[in-house]
């Protein structure tokens, strides 16, 4: 039998992509896509779409009972660096929106969870290089708590309550049809519209900031993968480590010059360096590709290609 999806945070940079492949996957009538306001409905014009406060427990429960929605795919958040502009702000949404779902879920009127978590849950005391599954983990922004906390609530939910919810650690994600918003990765994103548009880009970290990253086709298979995975295959409930590569500013440069010979780049790190400086360099996925499966297909050089020539579409 066919899922019946509520994508909560359907207009955000991986909502808007998961919308399109589940809706392929299971059919449009089946996943209903939800956000905050109709502002950005344009990206997931293609079903039904609800207005969704994921702050509001009767908000979504409203929407759950209208479709009889069994599962839900929570990606509504506040990221890293605007959750250190609005850290009370960020709390509340990350927090509340999490319970509220954990809680449907632990009173059986939905059956599934996928709940996204990052590499902000680490910090600056945990090994910087192929950081394990199993760590320290300090997280020193206001974003990197939520994850943290919500990562070990979903793990509570599952032991106490057996709540069917699975999760992954997403890396820097690089798209071209949604922006992101908010993130301290985004540089990963904006230097490619910048590279098609002006030539030029200056970057808010510095050079040799190496950070994980991965493309949107390669984090939306892991989605789905996870989520398709039976339920005894998946050994971690709190969530999983998920890696594709790393790179710097400066690599990411260098890809695009190769295309775009006369591309400048320049540096000027703000607020957002300390953040980066605070998270892995690169990320020890093993447990993941051995528990259901995973593998990524994209690295740096398809991902530039692929970028500069869907960007060159869209703008000129
Ligand atoms: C951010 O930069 O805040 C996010 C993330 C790594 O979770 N992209």
């Amino acid at each position: 039998m066919k899922p019946k999806i509520l994508i909560i945070g359907a207009c955000g940079q991986i909502g808007s992509e998961l919308t399109f492949k589940l809706r392929e996957m299971y059919g449009s009538s089946n996943v209903i896509a939800s956000d905050i306001s109709y502002s950005n409905l344009g990206v997931v014009n293609t079903g039904i779409f609800e207005v969704v406060d994921a702050r509001s427990y009767s908000s979504i429960k409203i929407c759950v009972d209208k479709y009889q929605i069994d599962t839900i795919y929570l990606m509504a958040a506040m990221l890293s660096a605007t959750g250190e502009k609005y850290p009370m702000k960020a709390w509340d949404l990350n927090m509340e929106s999490l319970f509220h779902v954990l809680n449907l879920a632990k009173s059986n009127v939905i059956k599934k969870v996928f709940w996204p978590s990052s590499i902000a849950v680490f910090g600056p005391t945990t090994p910087v290089e192929s950081t394990p599954q199993y760590t320290i983990m300090e997280p020193s922004t206001v974003y990197g708590i939520t994850k943290q906390v919500g990562e070990r609530w979903c793990e509570y939910y599952f032991n106490k309550y057996g709540v069917d919810v699975r999760s992954l650690r997403y890396p820097g994600i690089i798209s071209w049809k949604t922006m992101p918003g908010g993130g301290t990765t985004d540089y990963a994103v904006e230097i490619y519209h910048k590279a098609v548009t002006d030539g030029a880009y200056e970057c808010f970290l510095s050079e040799n900031t190496k950070l994980p990253m991965m493309y949107m086709n390669d984090a939306i298979k892991a989605t789905v993968d996870i989520m398709e995975a039976p339920a005894e295959a998946i050994k971690v409930r709190s969530s999983y480590n998920l890696a594709a590569m790393s790179f710097t500013p400066k690599e990411v440069a260098q890809t695009i010059q190769e295309i775009y010979p006369d591309f400048k780049m320049s540096y000027s790190p703000d607020f957002r360096q300390a953040i980066a400086d605070s998270w892995p360099r690169s990320i020890d996925d093993t447990k993941a590709r051995a528990d259901w499966g995973w593998h990524h297909e994209f690295e740096l050089q398809d991902i530039t290609r692929e970028m500069l020539f869907q960007l060159d579409k869209k703008y000129h």
